[in-house]
């Protein structure tokens, strides 16, 4: 979804001054959600049309959306509230006088109302893949949760979670509790539970009611059962990142309030800040301030929107620039296809193209059989004009006559807009184009295209691509195929599993597979393209041998292509393609294979690839995501390359990760993350991204990583413990897939500038580590990390640089005045290597450390934080903050043991012999805590 990013810098002055010029409402149609006078505008909430029909989801939506804003509103101390709010009603739903749509869809919705498998049961969830107060995706409930009363006992009431997840996606602020580590050892020795605040206050609970803490520790670890109940009446007012559901939690933790001993997701991706703190760093509170008085904001107010007739429009450049390296033919062959195969049944599309002038090709033609979708083939353009000007604003004109006569206006059509000719004047139809309630998406081919082409997919929520002037590339069927209807029902979207392309020189052929696998197959098209002359010599066999041979393709000699349409459900299993370049001179031959899903009930794996931003600055990198999933359910252990092809050099691959190191900031969520930076020249870059995934690796998330919302067990209230209806299981039993799956995506384009002519000095400096954690064993402190390289993520860094400090501020605030830590005999690895580094934290911190107010501050906690540095003397940014309890006394590995089983809460057998252990270990650790001070003020600081 890349129109959800901001503007990169390529927006030009004369377009930022036009948009000014145009009224604000305009500019919210395609831009998302805005701040504007305290109160959110345009945000969008969509149901997934395979959410069977009930008004009562729509009435919950409401309210708990109108509490939302109340809840939110205090929670910012009077800053922000939501004014407007879209709720898209699938078109399967009946007409109710709902609004129809103009530019929303379901793939551009903030929150989305759907079931398919989420990764966590009916918990509310968003989807995070950048850092700390960077935003999100989306947010996702069951229709579950919006409708059975009987689960807010355990979320809350609904106001209270959406702002728990809000929080999540408009500041990039996570998770306060951890259900993987609810225990942990603060810096007093003493088991603490993972909470924010720690005034927080509840009870442990056996399986026979409430137990003393070192019992229940122990219990829980023999048997299941224990926990720790929270008192439902308390004091404490924050967080709402911890547990909302809490009547007085009416705020987010703050500097004050904050736990930075919990082991949770926000001290490890804040670096032990505060949510708040986060929050108030963000966009959204440095452009406002609290509304003045006592007065409350009104209630949002609601529209409801639906789609009406799905209407596309091509619009097509037919300059003579179109002439010029087999432009026009990729064109056709993508656009063929794009009519045959990729757009949805009962769509109605028209044909418009242009050069100087406009031209309506084809009226709008309802698809409803085969016959419909070769007539409209028949209206593409043959052969380009002799005219080389380009008009794009005569295009548009001419593609909004055509949808127009659906039903009068423009609203919620999609057009799809194909230029290689430059235009100086498409300022010109801006404010016609953002009115219109059209969604247009942008195809940018060669090295000359329009230059702001892509602000009119930004100004309409249209997704933009680019492709290059390449015989092999298969950018311009990528594109075509990344256009989906937007409705959001993957059942009835083709998926695609291959495109590849390559230049075969003569008597040569390209040999290869493609995995078919059970969950697609309805629907499966083979398509061939070829450059010159006639069609190379096809071979293609399914799974069980069956041969098809090039006479069973199906032939356009005019537009190169030969298409193989498999009826019913194609065999799944491996498919076998051989073309032989038969001809005398190299062939630059493509194939794509496209399918949809075989049922209607179990979604299949999908793969959406998009990049940071519109665009970036050398040497800045650029971020490539991938987000492989089956319905909402992350897919870890797939391998998944990025193809990014510039305008002139050669394209570059890259393996993108899913291991929460450099660019990844979680592990096995399903997102898979680089750093680009390779950049040969400026302009324009592709994107594609291919994911395979062998059967012989499992395809489960181990556990469900990502930020949601935390059902709490029970309460004791008045005394009494009273618990909660234990949380749907989210267990899924599935079929071991037997053939693995392959699919490919285009992830779009995006622009590099400010690349230098010539070569390059080292710019790059190595990514920042963002997985540093601290392990206390016995007196030494074991440090473990992921390399980076010498360029980010790449090659081999020359030297690290770890600073500890006893105080967080001082080491957050100025890292260089931190004590440095002797790494002579550290050598950096291998970009990706696990680095483990072990010092004696005794050597070099001694005494109370002076704080910056003067105070000394006896603290048994250090912390950590290190730089790469790479041959050139370029660092890295200051890693995240780790940190660990020096208070464990020598001989004490029963007491460490106990730390590291508590907080992975594995053990399973330890005797009554342990409990007796533990209890001795404890007061020996206590009696040595005194001696180990008085020891320490003796040593001198050795650096
Ligand atoms: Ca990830
Ligand atoms: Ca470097």
């Amino acid at each position: 979804m890349i129109h959800r990013d901001n503007a990169g810098p390529v927006c030009s002055l004369k377009f930022v001054a036009l948009l000014v010029a145009l009224s604000p409402e305009l500019l919210f149609l395609g831009a998302g959600v805005q701040l504007r006078d305290n109160g959110y505008d345009g945000l969008l909430v969509a149901i997934n049309p395979q959410v069977s029909e009930d008004q009562n989801l729509i009435a919950n939506i409401k309210e708990m959306l109108t509490e939302a804003s109340s809840y939110l509103f205090n929670a910012t101390k009077r800053r922000v509230f939501y004014r407007n709010i879209k709720i898209l009603i699938p078109a399967t739903w009946k007409a109710n006088n709902y609004s129809k749509i103009k530019q929303e869809s379901y793939e551009k919705a903030n929150v989305i109302v759907t079931d398919w498998y989420g990764a966590h049961g009916n918990d509310p969830s968003t989807l995070q893949y950048r850092g700390c107060g960077k935003e999100g995706k989306f947010i996702h409930f069951t229709p579950d949760f919006l409708l059975n009363d009987d689960l807010t006992a355990g979320y809350g009431s609904r106001g209270r979670v959406f702002v728990h997840e809000w929080a999540h996606l408009r500041w990039g602020v996570f998770d306060e509790y951890n259900s993987e580590k609810p225990f942990y050892i603060n810096g007093q020795n003493q088991v603490k539970v993972t909470r924010c605040s720690s005034d927080i206050t509840g009870i442990f609970v056996c399986e026979k009611g409430p137990c003393p803490q070192e019992n229940c520790i122990i219990s829980k670890l023999f048997k299941e059962g224990c926990m720790f109940i929270y008192n439902s009446t308390q004091n404490a007012t924050a967080s709402i990142m911890f547990i909302q559901s809490l009547s007085s939690v009416v705020e987010f933790c703050n500097a004050s309030t904050h736990n930075q001993e919990a082991p949770n997701l926000q001290n490890q991706m804040c670096s032990l800040r505060s949510a708040w703190d986060v929050i108030a760093d963000s966009d959204d509170f440095s452009h406002s301030s609290p509304l003045q008085g006592a007065e409350l904001p009104p209630p949002p107010v609601f529209s409801l929107v639906q789609a009406g007739d799905r209407a596309v429009c091509l619009v097509l450049d037919v300059s003579s620039k179109m002439a010029e390296a087999d432009r026009l033919l990729q064109l056709q062959q993508a656009a063929e296809f794009y009519l045959m195969q990729i757009v949805e049944i009962h769509t109605f599309v028209g044909i418009a193209s242009f050069n100087s002038k406009g031209e309506i090709r084809a009226q709008l033609h309802h698809v409803n059989n085969d016959e419909d979708r070769k007539l409209l083939i028949s209206y593409l353009p043959a052969t380009a004009s002799a005219d080389a000007e380009t008009s794009v604003c005569a295009g548009l004109k001419k593609g909004f006559e055509v949808v127009e006569k659906l039903n009068g206006k423009a609203f919620g059509s999609v057009m799809i807009l194909v230029t290689s000719g430059d235009d100086e004047r498409i300022a010109n139809c801006l404010p016609t184009v953002l009115s219109s309630g059209s969604t247009i998406h942008t195809i940018a081919l060669g090295s000359s295209a329009v230059k702001n082409l892509e602000e009119v997919s930004r100004l309409t929520g249209g997704l933009k691509f680019f492709v290059p002037d390449n015989p092999s590339s298969s950018s311009m069927i990528d594109a075509f195929s990344r256009i989906s209807s937007g409705t959001g029902d993957i059942f009835q979207q083709h998926i695609q599993l291959e495109s590849t392309g390559e230049n075969v020189k003569a008597q040569h052929q390209l040999k290869s597979t493609v995995t078919v696998d059970s969950r697609v197959g309805n629907d499966t098209a083979f398509l061939v393209t070829w450059q010159t002359g006639g069609p190379p010599e096809i071979v293609l066999y399914d799974p069980s041998g069956r041969k098809y041979h090039t006479d069973d393709f199906i032939t356009n000699l005019a537009f190169r292509t030969a298409r193989l349409w498999i009826p019913g459900t194609a065999k799944p299993g491996l498919w076998t393609y051989t073309l032989n370049n038969t001809h005398h001179s190299p062939q630059a031959l493509k194939v794509t294979v496209t399918s949809r899903a075989s049922r209607s009930a179990v979604p299949p794996a999908t793969v959406e690839a998009f990049v940071e931003g519109d665009s970036t600055r050398f040497p800045h990198p650029m971020m490539i995501y991938a987000i492989v999933r089956k319905g909402l359910y992350p897919i870890p252990n797939a391998t998944v390359t990025a193809t990014i092809e510039p305008e002139t050099a050669d394209p570059v691959t890259l393996e993108l990760f899913d291991d929460g190191a450099g660019a990844d900031v979680i592990k096995n969520d399903g997102i898979y993350s680089r750093y680009f930076f390779s950049f040969a020249v400026n302009g324009r870059y592709s994107l594609k991204v291919h994911v395979s995934h062998s059967p012989s690796i499992s395809a489960q998330a181990r556990s469900a990583a990502g930020s949601h919302a935390m059902y709490v067990p029970g309460y004791i209230t008045n005394g009494n413990i009273q618990m909660n209806a234990p949380r749907k299981s989210v267990g899924r039993t599935e079929k071991e897939q037997k053939w693995g799956f392959s699919r490919v995506s285009s992830g779009g384009a995006f622009s590099v500038l400010g690349v230098p002519a010539g070569p390059q000095p080292d710019v790059f400096p190595p990514c920042k580590i963002i997985d540093l954690e601290a392990v206390k064993v016995e007196e030494e402190v074991t440090l473990s990390w992921t390399a980076p390289g010498d360029d980010f993520d790449q090659g081999q860094a020359n030297s690290y640089e770890i600073r500890i400090s006893k105080s967080l501020q001082n080491i957050q605030d100025d890292f260089n005045s931190a004590i440095l830590v002797n790494t002579s005999k550290l050598n950096p690895q291998q970009a990706g290597t696990k680095e483990i580094f072990t010092f004696s934290p005794e050597l070099f911190i001694t005494g109370p450390e002076q704080q910056p107010n003067g105070e000394t501050q006896k603290s048994h906690r250090i912390y950590v934080a290190m730089r790469a540095i790479d041959r050139n003397s370029l660092k890295s940014a200051v890693s995240n903050i780790a940190q660990a309890s020096l208070l464990i006394p020598p001989n004490s590995a029963p007491v460490l043991a106990r730390d590291d089983l508590i907080l992975k809460g594995v053990l399973t057998a330890v005797g009554f012999i342990g409990v007796i252990c533990l209890t001795i270990v404890v007061t020996h650790c206590t009696l040595n805590r005194k001696k180990r001070a008085d020891k320490k003020e003796n040593e001198t600081k050795l650096l």
